[in-house]
């Protein structure tokens, strides 16, 4: 048997998401992985793997300090699981940037970082698994 692993991704905004085409809305961050090679040069939405024990939420939240070197809090979850190479499948919450966070950079498997405007979120090379991802996200907010 397998033991199914989740990795769980952010989808980390700097404001209120706004696709009104006033370019005043929230931006969403994507990072540009470095490693591994097969990886590397493709964009997701940052974070990582869930340790044994470990509740993906506060998961996400480490990574997001390891990563970015910023402290952040959850919002809600993505509705959704997206399978990655076996054992892996991404789970995503929306998630902000806590008051006095220092500035997200690449700390860790990663070479760039970019806020993307609601009209831009399709200009990156997404990972091909995060795309559904990514996609998800967005029809949760423009529901809300
Ligand atoms: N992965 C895919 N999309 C994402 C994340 C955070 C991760 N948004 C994939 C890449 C790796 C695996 O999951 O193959 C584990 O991620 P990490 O621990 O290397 O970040
Ligand atoms: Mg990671």
């Amino acid at each position: 048997m397998t033991t199914r692993i989740v990795v769980v991704g952010a989808a980390l905004f700097d404001g209120d998401y706004d696709d009104g085409g006033d370019g005043r809305g929230g931006r969403l961050l994507a990072a540009r992985r470095s490693a591994p090679p097969e990886l590397a040069g493709r964009w997701e939405l940052p974070g990582g793997k869930v340790e044994p024990g470990e509740r993906p939420d506060a998961a996400l939240v480490r990574e997001l300090r390891e990563e970015l070197g910023v402290d952040a809090e959850t919002v809600a979850r993505v509705p959704g699981e997206w399978p990655l190479k076996p054992p892996y499948v991404l789970q995503v919450w929306t998630a902000r940037l806590l008051p006095g966070s220092a500035r997200p950079r690449p700390l860790q498997d990663h070479d760039e970082l970019r806020w993307l405007a609601p009209a831009d979120i399709w200009t990156v090379d997404w990972l091909d698994q995060d795309v559904p991802a990514v996609r998800e996200t967005l029809a949760l907010l423009d529901a809300g």
